[in-house]
């Protein structure tokens, strides 16, 4: 296959991992829908297993729909290889699994996605594994928290729901200095917007539920190794746990891929707009969106992203009272969970994505009880723009 590492994102997210087949040409990759592969012969099978030949074996190892997803993504991601995973929190769980060990240690961002968080404090923990969560924006708290035990340094940028930046190669500097792995959640981003590999991170992961696969209709992530030696030991974890992708979910989330360029540019276009006109309107108290130029990490973002992307929190002055109303009031706007689809869907985290996270910890982590999330889709601007109009005008 050409190398398409060289060619603009733009035109990469359209052709990569997959090229027209040698038996019968089809410009979308075949749905290889089949559980297992004939073997040759015997000693053909047992060269397979031994690693002597390389071929496919059985779905849960490898299979050519999945791969081609695979190569897709670990191309934009500059990463060397990829692991196709059943749902986000199976890769977020594989990269725990794989990377930490009994009475080991990891540091992650404060406002992680409520369950990548909680599994380290409730079921992690049964297994010796200790954790802290801070404020990684500000790389003294990590520093801080660093001991000889510490494997992992786990950080979402931007963060899930706070829109809070955290300094990738600050944190991969940190990172080699202390011999500890960093991984990046770039799910918020996408590879469009950011490449943490190419800012020093080892491994990033994806929930490919949200902008990647962008047609909220299928569940999935992805992991990305920079290095081959991390690449094998999450391929075994992950192939022993189970949690792999089927194929028919990698070819649907391999054909949302091809428009994830065209729609970060117009979610995030549409995103730019609404939450300049959020932060002028009257009933709103504040709004975190990385292109505001108000939002506290607003160079962070410049330096390490190509653009502020499309999710938007923000308060209103009457609070959590105010925000019900305008949740319950949307009419364009879909109140659910979930994120990076091409409609625009808007959510209250403290009470739903972020409802298993103690109330303590939501407050030390900027999940306020008056945060509403925005994923802003690709509507008319003009259009949302109504709706949340309609939506604030109560008394
Ligand atoms: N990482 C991030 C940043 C996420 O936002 C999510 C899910 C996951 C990992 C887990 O992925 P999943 O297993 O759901 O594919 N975030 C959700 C959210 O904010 N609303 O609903 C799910």
């Amino acid at each position: 296959m050409e190398d398409k590492s060289k060619e603009n994102l733009e035109t990469q997210v359209i052709h990569a991992g997959y090229e027209p087949d040698e038996a019968t040409r089809s410009v979308s990759p075949p749905i290889y829908q089949t559980s297992t592969f004939a073997f040759e012969s015997a000693e053909q099978g047992a060269a397979l297993f031994a690693g002597k030949e390389k071929g496919f074996i059985y779905t849960r190892l490898g299979n050519p729909t999945i791969e081609a997803l695979e190569k897709a993504v670990a191309s934009l991601e500059k990463g060397i290889r990829a692991l196709a995973t059943s749902t986000g929190m199976a890769a977020v769980s594989t990269v725990y699994m794989a990377l930490l060990e009994k009475d080991t240690h990891m540091i992650g961002t404060a406002a992680l996605y409520g369950a990548s968080r909680v599994i380290l404090e409730t079921e992690f923990a049964r297994y010796g594994v200790t954790s802290d969560f801070v404020d990684t924006s500000n790389l003294e708290e990590i520093k801080k928290k660093i001991k000889k035990n510490t494997r992992l340094l786990y950080i979402e940028s931007p963060a899930n729901p706070t829109m809070a930046m955290t300094d990738i190669q600050g944190c991969a500097q940190i990172a080699r200095e202390h011999g500890i792995i960093l991984v990046v959640d770039n799910t918020f981003a996408s590879p469009i917007l950011q490449n943490p590999l190419e800012l020093g991170a080892d491994v990033v992961v994806h929930s490919v539920t949200k902008f990647i696969n962008g047609h909220s209709d299928v569940v999935g992530g992805i992991i990305v190794s920079q290095r081959e030696e991390l690449h094998e030991r999450l391929a075994k974890v992950l192939h022993l746990l189970g949690g792999t992708m089927d194929p028919h979910q990698a070819w649907l989330v391999l054909r949302g891929l091809r428009t994830l360029y065209l729609r970060v540019e117009k979610a995030q276009d549409n995103a730019r707009k609404l939450a300049a006109w959020l932060e002028s309107h009257p009933k709103v108290a504040w709004v975190n969106y990385p292109g505001l130029p108000s939002h506290p990490q607003f160079e962070l973002m410049k330096k390490q992203m190509k653009g502020p992307g499309s999710m938007i929190s923000f308060g209103l002055r009457g609070g959590y009272e105010a925000g019900l109303k305008l949740i319950n009031s949307v009419r364009l706007c879909t109140l659910a969970v979930s994120l990076g689809g091409i409609e625009t869907l808007i959510e209250h985290p403290a009470s739903m994505t972020h409802a298993v996270v103690s109330k303590k910890e939501k407050e030390e982590a900027g999940i306020t009880d008056d945060l509403i999330r925005l994923s802003v889709g690709c509507e008319a601007y003009e259009d949302l723009r109504a709706d949340l109009e309609q939506a604030l005008e109560y008394d």
